[in-house]
């Protein structure tokens, strides 16, 4: 390692030599005096390097005066982009703008010089920004993203290792499909056929059957979804947890909850300053518990304020739920709701379904600023009554016997959720695509890089 100071730590010190590595942001070469913004991963700061243009005759052979000119000629030949260590005084001087400290060169090193065209600029489309991924990412937008979700899920860790949850990494190749058999993607495996797995869901419950308790998984998850919205990828990080022992989806509701406030909480600790300077949002802690609305009253809430989801019968919109987000913003300030109690007819086979009535079950999604962010249940634990589930639904039982066998030996009741990542911070950074909150983006016309 190099004896780098962060550039965020450079304000503690005192006047005098430092050591700072980074790129080159920007270079301002006037004919006395050079400044280059030198940024890293945790901000900018200014280095100043007076101009030697040319040696006069006293100077000739001077070794110093030479390394003078060697570095006024280097920036001025610097490329935007380029990785560069410098060595130099550190001054603090309040009427420098950035941060009122800057580094007075004495050494510059171009270790990794870049093309001299950026391929990107601020104004690029978001596709050819994503073309360019690693230079759009040197952003300090970008970067906080990165860290801001990395923040969020420590937080979510933190409590599932708390209450002794334990993380699991399942397999992303399976024989079958893990929802729907729509958005499958099909891979060739030796002689046969895999499929990459869509969620977590079966074998998160087997780790129930498998007397675990509770488990959490932060993967990936595939659809063959040929969609083009700015909330679809065709991989995504799903966030998952799966717990036993619970009464009904009141429960999971309930560290759903948890989770959620404690990530947003970290989040606002450890970056609200940050946020409200790069983003010009106040990100707000949600209160608990966060309301609750039965999805048929959500419907009737939303046609009330003169929006008719087309298919009755069918799941919330997006219409509808930006509709319900307004509503319940605008009723109960809160940016979050979970809609319960879902029709049978529009849920997987797996969800357990009300005692007194069949046709609902003990199902939520969760939506946020008026996106849906996670859909969560308590599953049918019952072997016969999950077959007949599976048949109601036109699945062959047959298929599915390495997961039916899961409920053949016990298993608790229990239930847990799905929630994907980018969607969460989009929502939270008012940002318009999961791509800005994507490290990177899968989709149809997307593979690379
Ligand atoms: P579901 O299919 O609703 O439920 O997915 C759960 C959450 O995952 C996210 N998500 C996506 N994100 C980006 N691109 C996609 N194509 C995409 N599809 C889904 C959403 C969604 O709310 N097994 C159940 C969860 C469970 O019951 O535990 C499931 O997968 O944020």
């Amino acid at each position: 390692m190099n004896n780098r100071t962060l550039v965020k730590n450079l304000a503690a010190l005192p006047d005098g030599p430092v050591t700072v590595s980074g790129w080159v942001e920007t270079v301002r070469d006037q004919k006395k005096v050079q400044f280059v913004i030198l940024r890293d991963e945790s901000g900018a700061v200014q280095l100043v390097n007076p101009a030697t243009r040319e040696l006069d005759e006293t100077q000739q052979g001077d070794a110093e005066a030479s390394a003078r000119l060697a570095t006024t000629e280097a920036i001025s030949a610097l490329a935007h982009g380029s990785f560069i260590t410098v060595t130099g005084e550190l001054k603090h001087d309040e009427r420098v703008k950035l941060g009122g400290i800057e580094v007075k060169l004495a050494t510059l090193d171009v270790v990794a010089a870049a093309n001299p065209e950026t391929p990107i600029a601020a104004d690029s489309s978001l596709d050819k920004r994503m073309d360019w991924r690693f230079l759009d990412l040197r952003h300090p937008k970008q970067n906080l993203i990165f860290r801001i979700q990395t923040t969020f899920l420590h937080a979510l860790r933190g409590v599932w290792v708390e209450k002794g949850l334990i993380e699991i990494q399942t397999p992303k190749l399976m024989a079958s499909a893990s929802e729907s058999r729509a958005e499958l993607f099909e891979v060739d495996y030796f002689e046969g056929k895999a499929y990459l797995a869509q969620s977590p869901q079966f074998f998160k419950q087997m780790a129930q059957a498998a007397g675990f308790g509770g488990v959490f998984e932060v993967g990936p998850a595939f659809r063959a979804d040929p969609s083009f919205t700015s909330r679809h990828a065709t991989e995504f990080t799903s966030i998952d947890t799966e717990i036993s022992w619970i009464e009904s989806h009141d429960d999971v509701m309930a560290l759903h909850e948890e989770l959620m406030v404690a990530g947003f909480q970290a989040v606002v600790d450890k970056h609200g300053a940050e946020i409200q300077e790069l983003f010009g949002l106040e990100i707000q802690v949600p209160s608990r518990p966060f309301p609750r609305i039965p999805l048929a009253e959500a419907k009737q809430i939303v046609a009330d304020r003169g929006y008719v989801i087309p298919r009755a019968d069918d799941d919330m919109d997006p219409e509808g739920e930006r509709q319900i987000s307004a509503y319940v913003k605008e009723t109960y300030g809160h940016d979050f709701v979970f809609l319960t109690d879902y029709a049978a007819s529009i849920r997987p086979f797996y969800h357990m379904r009300h005692a007194d009535d069949s046709s609902l079950t003990n199902s939520y999604d969760l939506i946020y600023n008026g996106v849906e962010i996670s859909t969560g249940a308590q599953r049918e634990h019952r072997i016969d009554v999950l077959v007949e589930q599976a048949r109601d639904k036109g699945m062959d039982p047959e298929e599915l016997e390495f997961y039916l066998d899961f409920f053949r030996y016990g298993v608790p009741p229990h239930g847990g959720f799905g929630m994907g990542l980018a969607r969460v911070l989009m929502l939270m950074l008012d940002e318009h695509s999961i791509r800005e909150t994507t490290y990177l983006f899968r989709g149809p016309t997307r593979l690379l890089p």
